[in-house]
């Protein structure tokens, strides 16, 4: 936990000999561990809420207030990618929750573990206050979240509840992980209880160790990668931890496989590795692919699509090999579990737990002699994305940077990853908005590492979150917010065009009902409203490198810092030279 982070002091409480309901309920809560609750208030969990102060302290967990539930819920998102820990977060009852539901689905679809506890009631009738209470009181409240949360529940009574947090808490963190619900009757938050009922032995409920594939599959596998011309590795979801990348790595020499990375999950593999074979993309190079004979997917996020995008409506040309548990999690309300991929051998566990025991397995392969991509000079006449990833990347040099957000534009071959922090994916739900909050968490999870976190967003992902900020100027979290401002919804613009192309309409009008201006937002004006820095609007190419320099000095020194670059609109789709030696450590 980030040490030096600001911590709203509580004056202390007298002792209390009389307890409450929500009492037992924090203090399982920091029996778990939970290190922080991201909240926005309310009255259905006030009972909690004073138990957290007043009887915890403030502390284990503490409190991190926020402006808006969706970035309550984002901001655990984004702690939970970076560190890999579950934090907690507490929407108020029915209406709370719907707020946070987006940013839910996103770490549902991310396999996020978080623990969100929610509130209703009381739901005994003859108890409720009048109004307030009857409208923020819903039957089945947890069915507003329950297609895409791995488990909820409404207990009934302080042993319930226990029981309730640690199996929330057990299955949140268990693979495939994710979002679990448990909601807090107020009656029983308020109720006396008298003594705390002992708490069970909570070490004795933790998530199990990994599950290992069988012998006979490994080997199955094993055989394939090892006789394969030309077998190549698509690495999707994988962990952040440094051994498992060098294993990745070890793996791909030794079968001189070719890898496949994607820009929607985070750092797999070195980018700048002769055997990387295209820069992270959202849809890897269908040509390449092709020429494989064996593929193994390592719990890559659309298997069956990628397939799809290399042979079309052609038999699948390789031997697939599945390495995932996420089938496990597979359920029918969102299609986020993406079409059926064949698997030739199907290894039903985690990916970081398979590759130590396929190096083991599989015979070294000779080296090809790989075509040598000489870096193109290209020279930036605008602002664009890509000149602020030139910029960027220059002024960042031997710098360890935690990307927690990349914008819709951004071209892979912009940026080398060379560690497992140094990009954390995208919001896994594609909810617009997430961007803000999943910066703020990654550098609740990162202070204090040396490692600066900086998300380059979208304007319209910005202005949807940014709100999100504020709990970073708050708490004291530095971190760098790019925003790649076009003044435009602009994905939704290359929609329109697409489709008056085809009905043989106006292009001109792509922009209506897309364009953020007439009056331009003062992005950095929201970032200073907010107790941040900011800077811009920077609108020539000169003031570029001045600007960046400048906020990244301000974050070093402890800011949080908003840079508005007016970039053009316009994706750039090129297949570009990843850029080699200017951004080598
Ligand atoms: C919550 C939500 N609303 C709307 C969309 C549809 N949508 C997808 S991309 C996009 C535009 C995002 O704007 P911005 O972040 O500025 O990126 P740009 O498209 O300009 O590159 C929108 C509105 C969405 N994915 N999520
Ligand atoms: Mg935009």
């Amino acid at each position: 936990m980030a040490s030096d982070l600001l911590r709203d002091l509580p004056v202390p409480a007298p002792e209390q000999r009389e307890l409450w309901g929500s009492d037992a309920i924090a203090a399982m809560l920091r029996a778990l561990d939970v290190p922080y609750l991201a909240l926005n208030p309310g009255a259905s969990y006030r009972g909690l809420h004073d138990s957290i102060v007043n009887y915890l302290g403030n502390e284990r967990p503490q409190m991190l207030l926020c402006l808006h539930e969706e970035s309550a819920v984002a901001i655990a998102h984004g702690y939970a990618k970076a560190s890999g820990r579950m934090m907690g977060v507490v929407l108020h009852s029915n209406v709370g929750l719907m707020h946070g539901s987006m940013a839910i689905f996103n770490a549902w679809c991310d396999r996020v573990p978080m623990l969100i506890l929610g509130a209703t009631g009381p739901w005994d009738a003859a108890r409720r206050r009048p109004w307030i209470d009857w409208i923020h009181t819903a039957s089945d409240q947890g069915a507003l979240v329950r297609d895409y949360t791995k488990w909820d529940n409404q207990p009934a009574s302080v042993p319930a509840a226990y029981e309730a947090l640690m199996r929330a808490a057990q299955m949140a963190q268990t693979a495939p992980r994710g979002p679990t619900y448990i909601n807090l009757d107020a009656a029983l938050q308020e109720a006396k209880i008298g003594v705390l009922p002992s708490l069970p032995e909570v070490s004795r409920y933790k998530a199990p160790p990994a599950v290992l594939p069988s012998q006979q599959s490994v080997k199955e596998a094993a055989q394939l990668l090892s006789t394969a011309k030309n077998p190549a590795l698509l690495i999707g979801r994988v962990n952040r931890s440094e051994e498992a990348w060098k294993a990745r790595v070890a793996l791909a020499e030794k079968l001189q496989a070719k890898v496949f990375t994607d820009i929607k999950t985070p750092a797999a593999f070195p980018t700048d590795h002769p055997l990387h074979a295209a820069p992270p993309a959202t849809f890897p190079d269908g040509r390449i692919l092709r020429d494989c004979d064996v593929i193994a997917s390592l719990d890559w996020v659309d298997t069956a699509g990628t397939l799809k995008a290399a042979w079309g409506e052609t038999p699948i040309g390789a031997k697939i090999i599945r390495i995932s548990a996420d089938a496990h999690l597979h359920r029918g309300w969102s299609s986020d579990y993406q079409g059926l991929p064949p698997s030739d051998v199907y290894l039903m566990c985690e990916p970081d737990v398979a590759v130590p025991l396929l190096l083991d397995s599989v015979r070294a392969r000779p080296a090809p002699v790989l075509p040598k991509t000489e870096p193109r000079q290209e020279k930036d006449e605008a602002v664009t994305i890509r000149a602020l990833a030139r910029v960027f990347n220059e002024l960042t040099q031997g710098m360890d940077v935690c990307l927690s957000k990349l914008p819709l534009g951004w071209n892979g071959a912009y940026r080398h990853f060379r560690h497992p922090l140094d990009y954390l994916g995208a919001d896994g739900g594609g909810g617009v908005g997430a961007g803000p909050g999943l910066t703020v968490g990654a550098a609740l999870a990162l202070k204090g590492s040396g490692r600066m976190v900086v998300g380059i967003v979208g304007d319209g992902d910005f202005l949807m979150g940014n709100t999100a900020l504020w709990t970073a100027t708050h708490y004291r979290l530095p971190c760098l917010f790019l925003v790649a401002n076009n003044r435009s919804f602009y994905n939704d613009e290359l929609h329109q065009e697409r489709v008056a192309k085809e009905r043989g309409r106006p292009v001109e009008n792509k922009w209506i009902g897309q364009r953020i201006d007439e009056p331009d937002i003062d992005i950095a004006m929201m970032a200073r409203a907010q107790g941040a820095i900011g800077i811009g609007p920077v609108k020539k190419l000169d003031d570029l490198r001045s600007s960046i320099e400048e906020a990244i000095r301000q974050v070093k020194a402890g800011a949080v810092c908003v840079v508005d670059v007016r970039v053009m609109p316009g994706y750039d789709t090129a297949a570009h030279p990843t850029p080699a030696a200017a951004s080598r450590r």
